[in-house]
């Protein structure tokens, strides 16, 4: 049977709308999400973000820009996989819908080798559920594939902050925007291991590319975006000189506990960064005294519960790749994505 894609686009792909810079989003409507109903044994991924670091003020056309890195972590047992509703058609659409593909425990004899369930379209008999979720989004600036809904940056005053990610008072910038409600899209993929230094040589590694196929993050993985990266950025012009937290979580509305994309523990989808904001006799404005989220004993407590159960899971509870993996989750591994 022939299908036109162009029929399917109007059944499933959300509707093109631009993001306020030149770049045209998907704009998912996260009501319109079917269900996804999952057998018990799945293996799912757990998101994570990385502290995120690097943060630096950009001067540009009367705006402040507060530039950072991101990272966001798998450490659960299964992929976080997603596939494009269209693979290879980079050239016909701009916007299509994104699957999530879950497998099961069977799919995994040894579940350190991967890379042998990776294909696209995942073919049958190798993952339990394959469930519509957000949407594959053509990046203009980045020129590559994006995914809807991956996660949210925000300015949070210092005062009231929870470890969490929790109560959340956001400045206000001259203009009058709030600094909440930064939704990012991301290209997903494998970029370094935790608690490792190998990277494109290691075999476990299953996503390295943001072309026209499948996106995700393995267990164990971490995917970056640099802190020049276009969209790694907050605006904060003309906030007050004050004490900030820099707050970066991942998978849609999960701090609202509404997350988007199935995962097994959406309780530590959150990290930050403290900073104070410094203004001069100009009110130019300057970054002191950054603090990561690590520095919290309630953050970094619930952080080294997580990576002992990865642990556990995945390399014989080993104390040192613990506590190599705690010190990649705290930002320890330099930007270069
Ligand atoms: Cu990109």
């Amino acid at each position: 049977m022939i299908v036109s894609p162009v029929f399917f686009l109007s059944l499933a792909a959300p509707a093109l709308a631009d993001d306020g810079t030149g770049n045209e989003t998907c704009g998912t409507d996260l009501d319109t999400v079917p269900e996804c109903v999952l057998d018990d044994d799945v293996l799912l991924p757990d998101l994570m973000t990385v502290v995120p670091k690097h943060l630096q003020i950009q001067n540009s056309q009367q705006n402040e820009m507060l530039r950072f890195s991101n990272g966001i972590a798998n450490v659960g047992l299964g992929p976080w996989w997603l596939e494009p509703e269209f693979p290879g058609a980079e050239s016909t659409v701009s916007c299509q819908g994104a699957w999530q593909v879950i497998t099961g425990p069977e799919h995994f004899a040894d579940r350190l080798l991967l890379s042998d369930g990776y294909t696209i379209p995942a073919p049958e008999g190798t993952y339990r559920h394959r469930c519509q979720k957000g949407s594959f989004d053509f990046h203009e600036t980045h020129n590559h594939w994006h995914v809807d809904n991956i996660g949210e940056f925000k300015v949070c005053a210092a005062a009231d902050f929870a470890a969490d990610g929790s109560n959340c008072d956001p400045a206000t910038t001259s203009s009058g925007e709030p600094t909440t409600g930064v939704k990012y899209t991301f290209c997903l993929i494998d970029w370094y291991k935790l608690a490792d230094n190998t990277a494109s040589s290691d075999d476990t590694r299953n996503f390295f590319e943001c072309s026209s196929g499948m996106q995700g993050i393995t267990p164990g993985w971490v995917d970056q975006y640099h802190q020049a990266t276009d969209g790694q950025e907050i605006d904060i012009t003309g906030i007050p000189a004050g004490s900030y937290v820099l707050v970066s979580s991942v998978n849609g509305g999960a701090l609202a506990g509404d997350p988007l994309y199935e995962e097994s523990d959406t309780s530590n989808n959150t990290s930050y960064m403290r900073f104070d904001l410094k203004r001069d006799s100009k009110g130019n404005a300057k970054i002191a005294n950054e603090s990561g989220a690590c520095n919290d004993l309630a953050f970094v407590g619930a952080l080294e519960a997580t990576i002992t159960a990865f642990s556990a899971q995945w390399e014989g509870g080993s104390a040192s790749f613990a506590e190599n993996m705690v010190d990649d989750m705290c930002g320890g591994k330099p930007a270069n994505r």
